[in-house]
């Protein structure tokens, strides 16, 4: 009883007692002491409703210490209820300004949290008090089988934490390690600064049993780059116009970590700029959601680096753009290639292999390969894909929606216009190739084409999209294509489009079909843009609420520049009308 002494229960509707009964039904009192002692060292903040959003919680830092704990305590209950599998938990907002952070969770699959968590998370974050927390964490528990407490204590949860190069990184850490230690028994695991896909593929690698520390992360890239240089054909050796490649690392922990990747690349000319030892601001006039939004050149890119191939990480490098400054540019505007031009890339690459598979395959048994799309794809890019004969789809944004559906495929490519996303491989597929690479004979076409598959699989991250490894595929491509950043820039000419962020007092007003092509609420702003849509040659726009800022997004385009912006600003005028 001593344990509810403390607490004012206020105007409960059950009494301390009824309470110490229920919660211990479903954790013992050594458990609830635990977590009532250390979720009062952080209080929620006044009148902030927390929402999980499109990957996970992200707000003002200031904010979020309360939530980083509850997400440490989420984190190893999810551990438990798979059997003590890892889990990582990462700290970053990723692509929002430097004052902001958050948290993303990595599942024991290496992917996003189960979005059947998410609900949960939702909860937990809001709760109002330590009373509440205990309660919705026990009504959990019990719902879900997780047996906590005492008898737990010999098998633990086990979390692994990450963070990025943000200032208010480490004592966010702290505090989710409170989370996850509240769970009696659970350990948390700092792994340092990292990438976000880093701490994803290590935690994928850690719970597949294979080697799974930063350094093993690195080797893989290397190796199984270095392979795929090797099977370069030599006809296409010398033909790549450009070898330089000049990488913004949105002055955060991607540059640092491709310096260190860099002393193994001996393949790559490859210099790094904004890696934020100069004093740049992280993702502050630099970085992929900067280049891809504004398509302007970032800050320390300019004249000297006119036609030269550069490449754009954001500020935990899951995202990657290219672009180049074009000669006769009198502006500060780039040709971006973005990740749907990326996904174009690795599809025609992937395809010339299958093709050359394919041709020899006497059973017939035929691969399936497949991409996923946005809303936000360029529809000159979903064109040129199904002119290739690819299967395309479309998912929400977010690439847990889009992992979901590639993974429905032999190989499943999937790319957000934003730069994030990666090639899935399935492990009956996986197989498949291996024993094919053992029986076929050694120098054939067929085992090159093999070959490659599987190094591009070791290559490219399996867990989540990564920049590091997104950026070595499209330079070994490219050798291997022969290209320059110009002839792959080719492929197809992107309708002109333009982004628009609009600020409104509520931005969850706005609710969309599921595609996210309609919106649905306000009740009558979709004939509005329909109207306006109306007026213009090859015309489309939609908005959609940011899941990771509090905006609502605008997208348009149409068959001129000047076209798209205009259906842009007079989509986000509408915005503003309705909802401001
Ligand atoms: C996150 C998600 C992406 C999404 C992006 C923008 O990226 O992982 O899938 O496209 O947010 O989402 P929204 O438009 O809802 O703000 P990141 O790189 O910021 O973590």
């Amino acid at each position: 009883m001593f344990l509810f002494d403390r607490w004012d229960l206020g105007a409960s509707s059950f009494s301390p007692l009824s309470l110490s009964h229920s919660l211990t039904s479903a954790m013992d009192e050594s458990q609830i002491a635990s977590l009532l002692k250390s979720s009062e060292l952080f209080p929620t903040p006044q009148s902030v409703k927390l929402s999980y959003g499109t990957a996970g919680f992200r707000g003002d830092a200031k904010l979020l210490d309360s939530t980083v704990y509850r997400v440490g305590i989420l984190s190893a209950l999810r551990s438990l209820k798979l059997g003590s599998s890892t889990v990582g938990l990462m700290i970053t907002a990723s692509h929002n300004k430097v004052s902001d952070n958050g948290i993303k969770v990595a599942d024991p699959s290496g992917g996003m949290l189960s979005q059947e968590w998410e609900p949960f998370a939702d909860q937990i974050a809001n709760a109002s008090s330590p009373r509440e927390l205990v309660s919705l964490i026990r009504e959990f528990v019990e719902k879900e089988e997780i047996a906590i407490g005492e008898e737990k204590k010999n098998k633990s949860a086990e979390v692994w934490l990450g963070r990025d190069t943000r200032p208010s990184g480490e004592s966010l850490l702290r505090a989710a390690e409170i989370g996850v230690s509240s769970i009696l028994g659970s350990v948390a695991i700092d792994k340092g600064i990292l990438t976000t896909p880093q701490l994803h593929w290590m935690v994928r690698a850690k719970n597949k049993g294979l080697k799974a520390t930063e350094n093993d992360y690195f080797e893989n890239l290397f190796t199984s780059f270095r392979c795929l240089i090797d099977l370069i054909p030599n006809s296409g050796k010398d033909k790549l116009e450009v070898s330089k490649v000049i990488v913004d690392g949105a002055n955060g922990v991607g540059g640092l970590k491709l310096e260190e990747l860099r002393e193994s690349l001996n393949n790559l000319d490859l210099e790094i700029r904004n890696t934020g030892r100069d004093g740049g601001v992280l993702n502050e006039g630099v970085g992929a959601d900067f280049v891809q939004k504004e398509k302007v050149v970032p800050l320390g890119f300019g004249s000297k680096d006119v036609e030269t191939r550069c490449a754009s990480f954001d500020g935990d490098a899951d995202r990657l753009v290219y672009f180049y400054i074009p000669t006769e540019s009198s502006t500060d505007k780039v040709e971006l290639l973005d990740g749907d031009k990326i996904l174009s890339l690795f599809a025609l690459f992937i395809k010339e292999q299958l093709n050359t598979l394919d041709d020899d395959d006497k059973e017939g048994t035929r691969s399936r390969l497949g991409v996923v799309q946005t809303a936000y794809a360029n529809g000159a890019s979903t064109d040129y894909l199904k002119q290739l004969g690819l299967d395309v789809v479309f998912a929400k944004t977010g690439v847990k929606h889009l992992h979901e559906k590639a993974a429905e495929f032999d190989i499943g490519i999937y790319f957000e216009a934003n730069g994030h996303g990666t090639i899935l491989f399935s492990e009956t597929f996986i197989s498949l190739l291996v024993a094919k690479q053992k029986d076929l004979t050694q120098g054939s076409e067929e085992h090159k084409a093999v070959s490659r598959l599987v190094a591009v699989s070791n290559l490219i991250n399996q867990a989540v999209g990564d920049a590091l490894s997104g950026l070595l595929l499209v330079e070994v491509i490219l050798q291997h294509m022969g290209w320059s950043v110009q002839k792959w820039n080719e492929l197809y000419k992107d309708l002109p489009s333009r982004q628009i962020k609009v600020e409104v007092p509520d931005r969850a007003a706005v609710v969309t079909t599921s595609e996210e092509t309609e919106a649905l609420k306000p009740l009558g702003i979709q004939d509005a843009i329909n109207a306006e849509i109306k007026k213009y040659p090859r015309g489309r726009a939609f908005i959609r609420p940011s899941g990771t800022e509090d905006v609502v997004r605008v997208y348009a385009e149409a068959s001129t520049q000047e076209a798209a912006d205009s259906l842009a600003n007079s989509v986000a005028q509408l915005v503003k009308s309705f909802l401001g």
